[in-house]
This record gives structure tokens, C-alpha cells and sequence, in this order.
């Protein structure tokens, strides 16, 4: 596979600039597509976190384009679902073509847009592609069963239709890639998509809708399979929620917004797919090696300045080992580079805005009024080199297991430590919290790896063991369970909550037998 090559940090407002007109992004956007870009509801500014500087702003939607949309995302999936599976699989593997050819470019309006470093920028990117591939391989496998019939004569099967417009609502931290697990694979199901993505970070939507666009206009197809509607929570949220023309709302965001979700699109008895909030924990026994579990732990909680949902936040280590990798983390810890995430050294950039840096600091707080000790960093950076007012230094906090702060996810760099004796102790401090996303263990210990995996293990969607929790590849299914709110993104058999499953029984024979052997009449 060719090696993109990043393009130069845009250092200067120049730059940056040819960057977004680069990608189609003008000082002021459309924040509506529904086949035409529109958008004449209020203004909507998206600021670096890197820096503080204004990238450009959106107009959002109105009520009316809301409604204007809907219909349109309509009508294209009533065209679409009547296109071969195989042909709409093409149409995929082009948009994953067509990424490829500007990974460098979107991975660098991730890294400005959402803080990103480069790396995972172009990862973030790199995942939509292979969504891409994997979706159109599916496009040619959406099978069906044959069942045995208990009647003579009777042939018995399932099959998966289209279901119909499906609604994706994103969080700023996957800006495109979560857009990309949705909508690829939707799109091979027959589903058109309405994607409402995160208010703090509309410009990598819009330039990914551009993209989809000048795909689907150069296969005859139309656009409006891939509708964009930027807006605030009451004008687009609430309405697709309360949608009944939407047979399917897929949403990662907090815990708290997944009830909201699930309570409106249940009570119309519609389907969700929800992404909710990790809490997610690395168990280090003591024949682990050190050195594998202190890199995972770094990446898994300082990585995306832990703000991914799979982010470690939780470090339970055996007595035995936690001064020595507690040792480890510090000296790894001191030697991240936090800054500018453009610059290719950086390993850590700003987080989100000043409310994530704010509410890291309550949560600090909290935790030395629960009687926990922060070991390293925490605190918010200032100056010269972190303008902005985005930046912090991750933190490791020595906490018990059951304290509360311990048990809410904070979507930002801190790692709770604690230390166990027995491993089942390590197990149900593991599994003790409300969420349930990614866990891992390090372990040379057959029999600790096979109960960690096992019916009484994990009660995680994601279970890893000699790696961490973080970075999950797209072919296997992603979510997990608890408040993490149940819903499967991704690979294995995620498709089918995109499809009408059919259960469809044909009688071949003359006769009327009736299942169950009963008679009816004569
Ligand atoms: C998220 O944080 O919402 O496994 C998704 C991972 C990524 C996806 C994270 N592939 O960390």
C-alpha cells in the first residue's frame, strides 16, 4: 500500500487556509446537504483547540431544511435499495478510493479541527477506508439461512432487506471515522444516512460529505444518500430522535445523552445502536511483561489525550509490580511530547476546549476530596507553547477501587491506580463499574488470560489480553455492554442493524398443512 506522506503542519493562518479551501471549505459553509448545500439557520464558529483560532464558521440548519432533507434522504434510499447490493458495494469501494487519495489532507483537518496528532489524524482517516473495503467485500456476503420447514413441501428462509434512513449523530473525538463505520456499512445494507455530527467539529464533516458527493454524482447516484445536517441539539437532535421516518438511530456519545436517545427513539419503537462512555480498565498480574503494559497504558491513556472512549483510565496492578510500573509510567510520562498536535514529534495535543479542561480539573478535585493522591501532572499548561487554553498534563492519581470518581468516566488524561492482591479481586474491581466497553490484562498466566476471557470474566464489549484497550481494529464488532448501551458498530455481524431481517416460508405443494399440526376445518 502506498505511504501518504503528511502534508507540511500549517504553521501559519496561510497555510491552514489553503489546506480547508484545498478540501472545499470556505471561511463561511453550508451546513446542510441533502443532494444541494444549504443552510440558513444560525451561525456556527469552529475553532482550533490547538490554538484558539477561528478555522471557519457554518450555517446550521433550519426546521424547514431539517424537513427538507428527511425527504430527500428518503427518496434516495427508495432508489437505492432497489440497486444490487454488489453495484452499491462498488460505489463504497470508490469513497474508500477517494479517501485514500486525501488522507494526508482530512487526517490534517482532524488534527486542526479536533487536536489530534498527526498520527491518529491520519489513523482516524485510515479507519474509514478500511470500513470501505470491508463494506464492500460485505456488499457480495449480506446471506441469508435456509431453515428446515416442519410442513412437506415448504422451503423456509431468512432474508435482509433495506431498512430505510438511518441516523447518525457523532462526537467530536472520531469526527469522521464513526461517520464512516455508519455509513459504509449502511450503504452496502440499501440504507441511505442523516448524519448530525458534533457541533465542535463541522468542517471535517462537511469535507467528508464533499467527498461521498462527487462520488456518488460520478456514479448516477443520489447524493442525498449521504445527507448532512449540522445543527444544534433542539433543531436536529431532538428531531431525528423523534423521527418515525428514521427506522435507525446509531449515536456514540456520553452515557447521559444515551438515555435520552434511547428513551425518545424507544418509546416510537425504533431501533438504536449506542456508543456510550468507557471506563475502562488494564489489569497487570504479575508475570506480565512490564514493558509491553507500560506502552499500552501510555497510548491507551494518553493517546488522543484521552479522549477516546476506549481510553485507559484504570490501572489495577498487582502489589508485587505497581512501584516498579508505577516507576515506569512516571519516567514514560515525562518524556510525552505535549504541544501543537501538527508538529510530528507531539504525542499529546490540546484537549477538546476549556470545558474538557475544566472538567478534567473538577474531577481532580474530587478525587483528592475522596482521599486519592495524584502521583504526576494534572495540571492545565499555559504560555507561549500551549496557547489556546486546551492543554493539560496527564495525570496518574494513586485512588482506591471503589471510590465514586473512580467509577465516572472523565473524558480526559487521567489514570486511577490502584493495586490488588488476588487475582478474582482484580477481576471484580475490573468489572465493578457502570460502563462495560474495553478491558485488557497483561498476563503470561494461561489460566488467568482463559478466566479473563471466559463467562465469568471481562463483562466487557472489548477484551484484550498482552494488549490495551485502545485502538481497536474495524473487523471486529465494536461496543459494549452496561451503560455503554449495547449497540455493535463496525465489523463481524454489525450489518445486520442497518437491515430488515425476513423470516419468508413459500409452499411448493398442494395442500394447506398448518404448522404445528393443527386442523383447521376440513
Ligand atoms: C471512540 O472513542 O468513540 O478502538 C471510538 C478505538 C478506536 C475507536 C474509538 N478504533 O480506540
Amino acid at each position: 500500500m502506498p505511504k501518504a506522506t503528511a502534508p507540511a503542519a500549517p504553521k501559519s493562518n496561510a497555510n491552514a487556509s489553503a489546506l480547508l479551501k484545498s478540501l472545499g471549505i470556505q471561511a463561511v459553509n453550508a451546513g446542510v446537504f441533502d443532494g444541494e448545500w444549504s443552510g440558513s439557520g444560525q451561525r456556527l464558529a469552529s475553532y482550533s483547540p490547538n490554538d484558539g483560532r477561528l478555522l471557519a464558521e457554518v450555517r446550521t440548519a433550519t426546521p424547514a431544511e431539517y424537513e427538507r432533507a428527511i425527504e430527500r434522504a428518503r427518496a434516495a434510499f427508495h432508489q437505492w435499495r432497489t440497486v444490487p447490493a454488489p453495484k452499491r458495494g462498488e460505489v463504497v469501494r470508490q469513497l474508500g478510493n477517494a479517501l485514500r487519495a486525501v488522507k494526508a489532507e482530512l487526517g490534517m483537518l482532524v488534527t486542526l479541527e479536533a487536536g489530534k496528532i498527526l498520527a491518529e489524524g491520519q489513523g482516524e482517516v485510515q479507519e474509514m477506508i478500511d470500513i470501505c473495503d470491508f463494506a464492500t467485500g460485505l456488499s457480495r456476503q449480506l446471506y441469508g439461512l435456509t431453515i428446515a420447514s416442519e410442513r412437506p413441501e415448504h422451503r423456509m428462509m431468512e432474508q435482509w432487506h433495506p431498512l430505510g434512513v438511518a441516523g447518525i449523530i457523532s462526537a467530536f473525538n472520531f469526527p469522521v471515522a464513526v461517520w464512516a463505520w455508519n455509513a459504509a456499512l449502511a450503504a452496502v445494507c440499501g440504507d441511505a444516512t442523516v448524519w448530525k455530527p458534533s457541533s465542535l467539529t463541522p468542517l471535517t464533516a462537511i469535507a467528508t460529505t464533499r467527498i461521498a458527493e462527487r462520488v456518488c454524482r460520478d456514479n448516477g447516484v443520489d447524493p442525498a444518500l449521504f445527507t448532512l445536517l449540522i445543527g444544534d441539539g433542539a433543531t436536529v437532535g431532538e428531531r431525528l430522535l423523534n423521527d418515525g421516518r428514521l427506522p435507525l438511530i446509531s449515536a456514540t456519545g456520553s452515557s447521559k445523552m444515551g438515555v435520552r436517545v434511547a428513551e425518545a427513539v424507544g418509546r416510537r419503537f425504533g431501533r438504536t445502536i449506542l456508543e456510550l462512555g468507557g471506563n475502562n480498565a488494564v489489569i497487570v498480574a504479575p508475570s506480565a511483561s512490564l514493558e509491553l503494559a507500560e506502552r499500552a497504558i501510555l497510548f491507551g491513556a494518553v493517546g488522543t489525550a484521552g479522549q477516546r472512549c476506549t481510553s485507559t483510565r484504570r490501572l489495577i496492578v498487582h502489589e508485587s509490580v505497581r512501584a516498579a510500573l508505577v516507576q515506569r509510567l512516571m519516567a514514560a510520562y515525562a518524556q510525552v511530547v505535549i504541544g501543537d498536535p501538527a508538529r510530528p514529534r507531539t504525542l499529546m495535543g490540546p484537549l477538546i476546549n476549556a470545558a474538557g479542561v475544566a472538567d478534567m480539573q473538577a474531577a481532580l478535585a474530587e478525587a483528592r476530596a475522596q482521599g486519592a493522591e495524584v502521583l504526576y501532572g494534572g495540571e492545565p499548561l499555559g504560555g507561549a507553547k500551549y496557547p489556546g487554553g486546551c492543554y493539560v498534563r496527564p495525570a496518574i492519581v494513586a485512588a482506591r477501587h471503589d471510590l465514586k470518581i473512580v467509577h465516572t468516566e472523565t473524558f480526559a488524561p487521567i489514570l486511577y491506580v490502584m493495586s490488588y492482591r488476588d487475582f478474582a479481586e482484580a477481576l471484580a474491581w475490573q468489572n465493578e463499574v457502570p460502563q462495560g466497553l474495553s478491558s485488557a490484562l497483561f498476563t503470561t498466566d494461561v489460566r488467568e488470560a482463559e478466566q479473563f476471557l471466559s463467562g465469568r470474566g471481562s463483562d466487557c464489549g472489548i477484551a484484550n489480553v498482552n494488549l490495551g484497550t485502545s485502538g481497536a481494529e474495524i473487523g471486529g464488532a465494536f461496543g459494549g455492554e452496561k451503560e455503554t448501551g449495547g449497540g455493535r458498530e463496525s465489523g463481524s455481524d454489525a450489518w445486520k442493524a442497518y437491515m430488515r431481517r425476513q423470516t419468508a416460508t413459500v409452499n411448493y405443494g398442494s395442500g394447506l398443512p398448518l404448522s404445528q399440526g393443527i386442523q383447521f376445518g376440513s
